[in-house]
């Protein structure tokens, strides 16, 4: 190998090092501060408690996975350490610029998203609110809106329609753990928005 050569698979190696794809974020919360999730697996997801909760890091879990421009499944499963209301919230990973310090959108689409255990419900997103031009059952924060609904088959993995989210404008749902000890699985599926 040439000095040249040698300089350039050294410069792509240092690359391949420090290039980070961007990530996807779910995330899965008790509604009651004092409950906590139990043993929360995500398959090839980095998975984390919530740090920032001091008193409680388990009642608030983030799962994030690298996105590429394919469809990807994920199934994340835990245990509801008390029967009582849980959420979850399809976000994008927070990403900031590491000199202006502002957040970069990381768009991520979510679809065809199922549950055994809980029932969720319009996991597809193919039921619409049309009061609010929203998915029913699902809520935005202050920064959602309409457009991120999409409404196209050429686009949504399964029928017509998806969500596109990023980590300020997000969609979440509530739902019922009917006992204590539950064992929640949610399947769904995640890209990196076109
Ligand atoms: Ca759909």
């Amino acid at each position: 190998m040439t000095k040249k050569t040698w300089v350039t698979a050294l410069t792509l190696a240092v690359f391949a090092v420090t290039a980070r794809a961007d990530k996807m974020r779910v995330d899965i919360s008790a509604i009651n501060t004092e409950h906590k999730l139990l043993d929360v697996k995500a398959e090839g997801a980095h998975v984390s408690a919530a740090t920032w909760i001091q008193d409680n890091p388990e009642q608030h879990y983030l799962i994030e996975k690298n996105l590429t421009g394919e469809w990807q499944e994920l199934t994340i499963s835990f245990t509801a350490e008390k029967s009582g209301k849980y959420a979850i919230r399809l976000i994008g990973e927070l990403k900031k610029d590491k000199t202006t310090k502002e957040v970069i959108p990381v768009d991520v689409l979510y679809d065809g998203m199922t549950a055994t255990g809980v029932p969720l419900i319009n996991g597809g997103f193919e039921d619409v609110d049309e009061s609010r031009s929203a998915p029913k059952g699902w809520w935005g924060n202050s920064d959602w809106t309409a457009e991120r609904y999409i409404t196209d088959e050429a686009v949504a993995r399964e029928g017509s329609r998806c969500i596109k989210v990023w980590h300020n404008a997000h969609m979440a749902q509530q739902f019922y753990v009917p006992k204590d000890g539950k064992n929640v699985s949610i399947t769904l599926w995640f890209r990196a928005a076109p």
